[in-house]
């Protein structure tokens, strides 16, 4: 845990994350830092840890809790985000509109503007898992040419996908 005043060191990128709730951000983010099998709660707030690896540009992650009633304070957390995660649950296809739109809310935010993102489509190791061209068609993020952002597959679960979702907000924070 940490204060939002953390948020000026300037060696490492400040990564938000997102989503609705369940879609599984708190096991990701513990899954990055090599934690064993970890049973989550809901998370109230936030928390945040630092993500190193050699070579790359250190990332502080902060994983912000996605219940209906906290979204109206995810805007408290943009200012200074270098790259927006935003973390959906596959297997949620009724869900999915839902997910869309609070992302394009977040997008839309003054402090959001040409900030790159990244949507990860957790769960894929789950059979009822919708496939990633399936999420891709659903999302209508064409739209947002201004910026850099990628889609990717992965399972907080598993670690499936990982490395590569790595690498790829690796790139967004060059771009
Ligand atoms: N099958 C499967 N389940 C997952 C995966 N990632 C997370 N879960 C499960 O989904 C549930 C919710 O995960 P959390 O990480 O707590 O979700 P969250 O996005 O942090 O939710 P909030 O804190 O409420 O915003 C837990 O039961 C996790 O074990 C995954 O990749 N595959
Ligand atoms: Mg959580």
């Amino acid at each position: 845990m940490g204060s939002v005043n953390f948020r000026s060191h300037k060696a490492e990128a400040q990564v938000m994350m997102m989503g609705l709730d369940g879609a599984g951000k708190t096991t990701l983010l513990y899954k990055l830092k090599g934690h064993q099998e970890v049973e989550t709660l809901p998370t109230i707030g936030f928390n945040v840890e630092p993500l190193e690896a050699p070579g790359h540009k250190s990332v502080i992650l902060w994983d912000v809790g996605g219940q209906a009633q906290l979204r109206a304070s995810w805007k408290d957390y943009l200012e200074g985000t270098e790259v927006l995660v935003y973390v959906l649950d596959s297997t949620d296809e009724a869900r999915l509109p839902e997910a869309v739109g609070e992302l394009k809310e977040v997008l839309k935010d003054p402090n959001m503007t040409g900030v790159p993102f990244l949507v990860l489509a957790n769960k894929q190791e789950a059979p009822d898992a919708l496939p990633l061209r399936e999420i891709r068609k659903r999302l209508g993020l064409e739209c947002f040419a201004d910026r850099g952002w990628d889609l990717r597959a992965c399972s907080a679960l598993t670690g499936q996908g990982l490395p590569e979702a790595w690498k790829s907000l690796q790139a967004l924070l060059k771009s």
